[in-house]
């Protein structure tokens, strides 16, 4: 059966394939660009829970489908949790990933290392048509650096260095980074859930 992965976002896209497939999930993963009429939903939620509920319910609603979503971002320490639910649209563009980097390193510029602690968050959440829902969160906690370093994964992943970690995560492989990464823990948690209400 199939199965709406309720982002456009291309790097969520190809890490999501890759550990749902990894957990074993056999459903046909179509991507919310398969549906270029539907109207992306509006991101009113003040949780990453909240917003991932209302993209998944979005998709399932008008598709008929089933859909899963994915609502992530960067939470700063020493900003309060800054840039939380905000972090695709920090420097004021939606997905302008590289001024949303440049942004929080400056706004990190007097902060010395000790105090630069952070962590990725992901909301993983399934919608049915019938109106059931479910979310299961991941964390995955590190430093920022002061200078991007590497070029895969995106967003933040060239100033996320994971804890125990030499590297950012843009210098991990895509499979180092989704064994220990907030949406690998998010979504193989919602692995079971699938099954058990797809089947
Ligand atoms: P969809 O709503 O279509 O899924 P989006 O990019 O708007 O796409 P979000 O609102 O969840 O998604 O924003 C997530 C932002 O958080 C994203 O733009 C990245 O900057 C950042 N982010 C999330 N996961 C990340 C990861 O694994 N590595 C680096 N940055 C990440
Ligand atoms: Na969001």
């Amino acid at each position: 059966t199939r199965l709406i992965l309720a982002t456009r976002n291309n790097g969520k896209i190809t890490e999501l394939r890759a550990i749902l497939a990894d957990a074993g999930l056999t459903h046909e993963l179509v991507g919310a660009d398969a549906y270029p009429e539907i109207p992306d939903v509006k991101e009113t939620g003040v949780t990453f829970a909240e917003n991932a509920l209302l993209k998944a319910h979005a998709l399932a609603q008008a598709t008929g489908l089933p859909a899963v979503a994915d609502d992530s971002g960067l939470c700063v320490d020493v900003l309060g949790g800054a840039p939380g639910i905000f972090s695709a649209r920090w420097a004021g563009r939606h997905g302008d990933d590289t001024a949303n980097l440049n942004l929080l390193l400056a706004q990190l510029s007097d902060i010395s290392a000790e105090h630069r602690g952070a962590h990725f968050a992901c909301a993983a959440a399934l919608a049915l048509p019938d109106g059931t829902e479910r979310v299961v969160e991941g964390r995955m906690r590190g430093a920022l650096r002061t200078a991007p370093a590497g070029s895969g994964g995106f967003g933040y992943d060239p100033i996320l260095q994971p804890e125990g970690e030499t590297r950012t995560c843009a210098e991990l492989t895509a499979e180092e980074k989704n064994a220990i990464s907030h949406r690998g823990k998010a979504f193989r948690g919602l692995v079971p859930v699938v099954r058990e209400l797809l089947g």
